[in-house]
């Protein structure tokens, strides 16, 4: 062999080693770049969905359990509350004071879409609007002063008929929308509480 020509196997081991080196670095470079984007602020925070979804489904789970045991209760639901209509009749402080013994509240009227839902039972219920604070000045049993925009008075009601006290409100003339009236709250008569849901 010729001394002065470079040994072949030297020649390759050196170009193993270079080859070695260089798969190590591009190796590193990789893990730094894949370890980079897979915690860059935009790549989604695992954990945090998991826990939003475990949230999400715990709070269904409860809304389920809480919808059997009103409904098999004899409530109605409607747009995120409970009703329950009553199968007797009271004044409208009695008919309260069951709906209060219910964690409950005798029905607050917000919508007309509401107001559709008691309309068609066709009855004449207690709804929790009186004056008897001060007269002419109606308020909802949560103390919410009733709003012009969303009252549904019977043409001429409130009429405090013939100048007797009529601090009660109810629905009556149920053949049309506008079916509220102001009534005597002695009077006995069916009526409808109103739990909201959690
Ligand atoms: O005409 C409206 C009037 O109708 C009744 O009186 C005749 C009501 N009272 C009773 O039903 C007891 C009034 O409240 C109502 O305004
Ligand atoms: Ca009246």
């Amino acid at each position: 062999m010729d001394k002065n020509l470079p040994d072949a196997s030297a020649t390759n081991r050196k170009l193993v080693v270079w080859s070695l080196g260089l798969l190590c670095i591009l190796q590193a470079a990789l893990n730094i770049s894949l370890r980079l984007a897979l915690y860059s602020s935009d790549a989604p925070d695992c954990d945090a969905v998991i826990r939003n979804l475990t949230e999400e489904r715990d709070q269904l789970k409860r809304k389920l359990k809480t919808f059997d045991h009103y409904t098999q209760e004899g409530w109605v639901y409607f747009r995120s509350s409970f009703y329950f209509i009553s199968s007797d009749t009271k004044s409208w402080a009695d008919s309260r004071d069951n709906c209060l013994q219910k964690v409950a509240d005798l029905v607050i009227i917000n919508s007309k879409e509401e107001n559709e839902f008691i309309r068609q039972f066709r009855r004449l219920f207690w709804i929790g609007l009186t004056d008897k604070e001060k007269e002419g000045i109606w308020k909802w049993v949560d103390g919410t002063l009733l709003s012009t925009t969303s009252s549904f008075w019977h043409r001429g009601e409130p009429n405090s008929y013939f100048s007797t006290d009529e601090d009660c409100g109810e629905t009556k003339f149920n053949e049309v929308e506008d079916n509220w009236n102001d009534e005597k709250c002695h009077w006995q008569k069916f009526w409808i509480c109103e739990k909201m849901e959690a």
